[in-house]
């Protein structure tokens, strides 16, 4: 039988490739949308989706909207990747992330449990809960440790995510996910920020890159593999948690190097912490500095996701490692800006 489902942030990186895939595999599919405009309609273009996914308008700050649309279309499957989602403007704007990653989720959990208990739900969870890490690797068993209002309010609306299944007996899912990218990345993240910022100097329209914390370990997988996570959670007999993560961490200063090698450029460092300069090795020209504008009050220095669970139950694993990643999103960045330039 034919399926609906409602993604929540359906012009977000994860919302289009799901969206993708969920209208490959014959669902209904609404996308809810918080009016950002035509301009945040580039990923679904770019992935040839735009006319297919129903948009719906929906904020999760608004409680009667929500109510309005769960009561019209009575989606099967929910999957709320709606969120306030860059962690450095939450400590800019705490309330704001509360209000939408924390308090948003539980109006969507209240209201589900009031129109259609049975749908099914998914909750895009994250491994900043973790923050200061307390394990290495970390798993579902991983104590929680957040370091920023983001990873505070994503931790309140996992343990309603808890909450609500062990309450009410409905089929709510915490997918703990690592940093997953893409070509489809907001340019506001690390690595779209690089991989646009080195394709904009190999054709000479940016002298350098500014960041901030070079030393920062992350856990980089490939978003179109991750979402495919998320749909095989919401498949299961039984609801649960899971992390979605590759098992390999590296630093920002690795991509740095990766990404400009993958391009052409050797990247030679110089100095230390917000001294310190990545140089052309052939050139001389400073490439990469460094700002304290781009730290965070409170920093998570290294992730690292355990995904034996997600394998052995969900039979999901990740293909695409980090050199990989790194070179799909250089690649599609430079053909970005060879467009742009026409
Ligand atoms: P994203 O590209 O930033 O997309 C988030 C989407 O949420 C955007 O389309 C945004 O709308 C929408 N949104 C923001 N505030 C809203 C509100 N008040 N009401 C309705 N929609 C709102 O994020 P992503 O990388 O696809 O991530 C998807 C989800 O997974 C997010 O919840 C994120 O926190 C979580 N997550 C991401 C990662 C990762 O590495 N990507 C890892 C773990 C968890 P606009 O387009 O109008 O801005
Ligand atoms: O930072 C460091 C920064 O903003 C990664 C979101 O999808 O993944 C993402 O959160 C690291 C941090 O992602 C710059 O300090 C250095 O240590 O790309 P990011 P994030 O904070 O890890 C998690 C799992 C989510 O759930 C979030 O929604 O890179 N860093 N220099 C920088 N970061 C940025 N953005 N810009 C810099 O110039």
């Amino acid at each position: 039988m034919n399926k609906t489902a409602l993604i929540t942030g359906i012009r977000g990186q994860d919302g289009a490739y799901l969206g993708r895939l969920l209208l490959e595999k014959g669902y209904t599919v609404f996308g809810a949308d918080r009016r950002s405009g035509e301009s945040g309609n580039w990923r679904l273009k770019e992935l040839g989706i735009e006319n297919e996914i129903k948009i719906i308008y929906m904020d999760l700050l608004e409680f009667e909207n929500i109510y309005r649309t769960i009561e019209r279309i009575k989606p099967d499957e929910i999957y709320n990747l709606a969120a306030q989602s860059f962690v450095h403007a939450s400590f800019e704007q705490p309330i704001l992330t509360s209000e939408v990653d924390a308090i948003g989720v539980l109006r969507l959990l209240d209201i589900i449990r009031t129109i259609k208990p049975e749908t099914r739900f998914y909750q895009a969870s994250t491994s900043e809960m973790f923050g200061k890490v307390q394990e290495i690797p970390q798993t579902e068993k991983t104590p929680f440790y957040p370091r920023s209002p983001y990873g505070v309010a994503k931790l309140f609306a996992h343990w309603m995510i808890v909450n609500y299944r062990e309450a009410y007996n409905m089929f709510t899912c915490s997918g703990i996910l690592f940093n997953h990218e893409s070509p489809l990345r907001g340019l506001e993240f690390i690595t779209r920020k690089l991989t646009y910022g080195i394709a904009r100097i190999k054709h000479g329209l940016q002298d350098k890159i500014v960041v901030g914390n070079l030393d920062a370990k992350r856990d980089w997988g490939y978003a179109d593999e991750y979402i495919q996570g998320m749909w095989l959670m919401l498949q299961q007999e039984q609801a649960d948690d899971y992390i979605l993560a590759t098992g390999e961490t590296h630093t920002v200063r690795e991509f740095v190097e990766y990404a400009f090698d993958s391009v052409g450029f050797k990247i030679r460092w110089e100095g230390q912490d917000v001294l310190t300069k990545g140089i052309d090795e052939k050139t001389g020209k400073v490439l990469i500095e460094v700002s304290p504008e781009f730290y965070r009050p409170a920093e998570v220095e290294l992730l690292l996701g355990n995904p034996a669970k997600a394998k052995e139950r969900l039979g999901w694993q990740p293909v695409v490692k980090f050199e990989e990643l790194v070179r799909m999103m250089t690649e599609a960045d430079i053909r970005r800006v060879i467009e742009e330039k026409r």
